[in-house]
């Protein structure tokens, strides 16, 4: 009797690490799977922002007008209620920065006064603003302005593509694919020894 119950116990004594490797691997294995279908989802929510944040819906000046001189207010109306803050940046035809006003975010539209320019030429205004649900959104238009002093123009800034901005969640979603496959083929490895 005495001798049948160690042998029990180290049966089981032999076999618990063993248990306790295979359960810790599987909840291993659960919460990486977890995280790839949080990532995936979180992916494929940034790919389509005009269902879920604010986007723009008209512009003053509007995209790709010409105007006779500069303006000197500029109204950005988006397609649902903003959050503080808002950014406006307009870069004149020579690249530098024209002088905003405080940027006012309210409901629905974005206004800034504009300090007078004098340059002819191609003017980019680009926007951050913050969804209501806390998402940020951000984009440009420009407009030319057909009289005043001539410069150079220089090249407007390309816009960060997807990959740029969502770097982050890419290499943290293959960092996840990369020890989800690793878990799946460990179990594998072992029973080959
Ligand atoms: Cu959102």
């Amino acid at each position: 009797m005495v001798a049948r119950t160690n042998e029990v116990d180290a049966l089981s004594a032999r076999s618990w690490p063993v248990r306790i490797l295979r359960s810790f691997a599987t909840s291993l294995m659960g919460m990486a799977l977890i995280g790839l279908v949080a990532l995936s989802a979180c992916l494929v929510l940034g790919a389509t922002p005009a269902s879920a944040h604010a986007a723009l819906v008209s512009t003053d000046p509007g995209d790709g007008v010409r105007l006779k001189t500069a303006p000197t207010k500029v109204t950005l109306e988006f397609n649902e209620d903003l959050a503080s803050p808002a950014y406006v940046v307009i870069t004149a035809p020579d690249g530098s920065r024209v002088k905003t006003g405080t940027v006012n975010a309210l409901g629905k539209t974005v206004t800034a006064t504009v300090e007078p320019a004098d340059l002819k030429g191609t003017y980019s205004m680009s926007y951050r603003v913050v969804s209501d649900d806390g998402h940020p959104v951000a984009g440009g238009t420009t407009f030319d302005v057909t009289s005043g002093r001539t410069v150079s123009p220089v090249a407007p800034a390309e816009q960060e593509s997807f990959t740029q901005r969502h770097q982050g969640l890419l290499l943290g979603g293959f960092a996840a694919a990369v020890v989800v496959v690793g878990l799946l083929l460990w179990p594998l490895r072992r029973r080959h020894e």
